[in-house]
């Protein structure tokens, strides 16, 4: 989708997985994509190429997340501790990092954010429910609760300030589905572009939450509460079922990664309690 929404467009965490995912899909959707993520991924990042900037920034440090948002009119904003662990990363990249990130945005009046939340924001909802954007967050991690405060700073600053943000709670943004529970949750990478450029371009956005899922027949979201964003997914994990099927060992319905929508999310980092772990 090659229309244009801003003229400079800032990406974090661009050497990251979906990063270099959407460098060159958004390369059509701005003038200038400027490309951010800590120094120690410089190399990873290699040189500019035409149409791109590379700025540097640790989101932890205000004063260089300010020089990387300098000048740009919008953000899609994929830098940060990006799994469950410790809580100090996540507490620097994730909470502190969102707030430099508001902050540099506020100054220097940037009017939209897409923020990539994810679906551990709500990973404690069963896989047997459906649930829409207005669901309270039930978040099964530290890292899903890093999420829900970067949901809950972008509305107070879009309430106080008017800056516009999509919270994009994405599933399993990845080549292709690798378990059963990512055919529910996949979002494959040209619908994870599609939703972007939706959340960038739709004229009104306001702070709005959207499940980032492809058009997949098991599914445990209901986006209807976003429509005004107009995201059509076109993928689907279906094409990839017999596949991971034939794969992956018949589920355990008593285990709470089988049970739960967050999976796996649900064992790393911090220990579960004897009553989730289970019954
Ligand atoms: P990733 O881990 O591959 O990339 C994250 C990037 O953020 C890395 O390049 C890393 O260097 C950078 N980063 C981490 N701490 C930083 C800091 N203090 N300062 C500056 N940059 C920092 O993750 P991926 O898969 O590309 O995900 C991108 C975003 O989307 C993340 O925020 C993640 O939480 C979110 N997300 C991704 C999903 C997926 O399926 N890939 C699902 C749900 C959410
Ligand atoms: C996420 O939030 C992670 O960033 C990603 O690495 C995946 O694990 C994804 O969720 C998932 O739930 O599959």
């Amino acid at each position: 989708m090659a229309i244009k929404t801003h003229s400079t467009l800032l990406m974090t965490g661009a050497a990251g997985g979906l990063g270099a995912a959407m460098r060159s899909r958004l390369k059509q959707n701005c003038d200038v994509l400027r490309l951010s993520d800590r120094a120690a991924t410089r190399d990873t990042l290699g040189s500019a190429k035409p149409g791109e900037e590379i700025v540097l920034a640790d989101l932890a440090q205000a004063h260089e997340v300010e020089a990387a948002v300098q000048g740009c009119q919008a953000v899609v904003h994929f830098g940060g501790i990006s799994v469950e662990g410790p809580f100090e990363p996540i507490l620097q990249a994730n909470i502190l990092g969102m707030y430099n990130l508001y902050e540099a945005a506020r100054k220097h009046g940037v009017r939209r954010i897409v923020f990539a939340s994810s679906n551990h924001v709500t990973g404690f909802y069963r896989q047997s429910e459906t649930i829409t954007t207005s669901h309270p967050p039930r978040p099964d991690s530290l890292y899903g609760v890093s999420k829900a405060f970067g949901e809950d700073l972008s509305r107070m600053y879009f309430d106080r300030y008017g800056i516009e943000t999509a919270c994009v709670r994405i599933g399993s943004s990845f080549p292709e589905p690798k378990d059963r529970r990512m055919l529910a949750s996949w979002l494959s990478y040209d619908d994870l572009h599609r939703l972007i450029v939706a959340c960038l371009s739709t004229p009104v956005l306001g702070h709005s939450i959207v499940f980032g899922v492809s058009d997949n027949a098991v599914r445990w979201y209901d986006n209807s509460g976003a429509r005004h964003v107009g995201f059509v997914p076109q993928d689907s994990s279906d094409v990839f079922k017999e596949a991971v099927y034939a794969r992956t060992p018949e589920p355990d319905l008593n285990d709470p990664a089988v049970q739960y929508q967050g999976g796996g999310f649900l064992f790393s980092g911090i220990p579960m309690t004897a009553h989730k772990k289970g019954s």
